[in-house]
């Protein structure tokens, strides 16, 4: 079974109004109002979709988001059975304070395609390649640096990686420089900072580190459709996650997950820019009219591509 190439569109139409309402909160340091507004549109825009969607990851459970809640359902109810996870605004902070790289993100699969991700952190791994073997989680950073350069015939000093700027991968970091590794730094939005591998332009080679789970999921949707290599194992630090996630089925706590125990099947990503990115371009709203840009695949008809938008506001 596939999805439908008629959704593409449908759902590109989705993040960029998600996005387009949340542009008139760039800039005005409210984190909340930014999300609330791309929240309320992605909730109204896929209510009119011909399907049967289920959120799998969205803004949290029904006490405490009132929309776009896990489990709840989307769409007319006429049409076929999806999966669908939600960021309706990754990068809070890049939008509530005008900084380049707020998105608005979907990712939608067959139905129980779709991981179902609990909402705490995520120990990730992407590169280009899908070949196996190359970097694993399970390796240190300076094996997967010294296979990664082998495999692509060159030094890790030409190589970048791609990591979140925190504390808890000072490690990380220490190892990266000791191996002479160009360090990308990145302050929030991994979504974007894991899609980098996915085209050369990027200059990024590998994406690692622990950011959410949720966008790990998100992330590895595209990643599939771009045929990379993406490893993900959440990390459950206290009680409440490590029961939160018995409740979800999942097992065993430790275990690190491919890409396809992630994704599989067919599946449709977006992420259309709100400020501009190194992905895509941010909302620019002309006289009566926005014009947006999204990034977008669809794994089964092999599309990936950037598709701009002209639409009335
Ligand atoms: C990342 C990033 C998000 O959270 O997942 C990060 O993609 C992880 O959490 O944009 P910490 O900030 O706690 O490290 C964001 O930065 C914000 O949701």
């Amino acid at each position: 079974m596939t999805i439908d190439k008629k959704f593409i569109n449908q759902f590109i139409n989705i993040t960029s109004k998600a996005a387009l309402a949340s542009s008139y909160y760039v800039g005005k340091k409210d984190k909340i109002a930014a999300d609330k507004a791309a929240v309320d549109s992605m909730r109204n825009e896929l209510n009119k979709i011909n399907m049967n969607g289920r959120i799998v990851i969205g803004e949290g459970e029904l006490d405490n988001a009132p929309m776009l809640y896990i489990g709840e359902k989307l769409g007319t109810g006429n049409g076929p059975y999806l999966d669908i996870a939600v960021d309706p605004l990754e990068g809070t902070n890049f939008a509530a304070y005008n900084l380049p790289g707020a998105l608005s993100v979907i990712a939608v699969a067959e139905n129980s395609n779709l991981f179902n991700a609990p909402e705490t952190y995520m120990d990730k791994i992407a590169i280009s390649s899908a070949e196996k073997g190359v970097v694993d989680l399970d390796n240190t950073v300076t094996k997967n640096i010294k296979n990664l350069a082998e495999y692509k015939n060159t030094k890790p000093d030409n190589l970048t990686a791609c990591i979140l700027d925190r504390p808890r991968h000072k490690n990380h970091i220490d190892e990266l420089k000791s191996l002479n590794v160009k360090l990308k730094l990145i302050s929030d939005g991994d979504v974007s900072g894991a899609l980098l591998v996915t085209n050369k332009i990027h200059n990024v080679d590998i994406f690692l580190g622990i950011g959410g789970g949720p966008e790990g999921v998100l992330a590895a949707s595209a990643l599939d459709a771009y045929g990379c290599f993406f490893q993900g194992k959440f990390l459950f630090d206290n009680k409440d996650d490590k029961l939160r996630a018995k409740e979800m089925g999942i097992e065993n706590l430790e275990k690190k997950y491919e890409l396809n125990e992630i994704i599989s099947g067919d599946s449709i990503f977006c992420a259309t820019g709100i400020t501009s990115g190194e992905l895509v371009k941010g909302i620019e709203i002309k006289e009566d009219s926005y014009v947006s840009e999204t990034f977008v695949t669809h794994k089964s008809s092999g599309v990936r591509t950037i598709i701009k938008t002209n639409n009335k506001i």
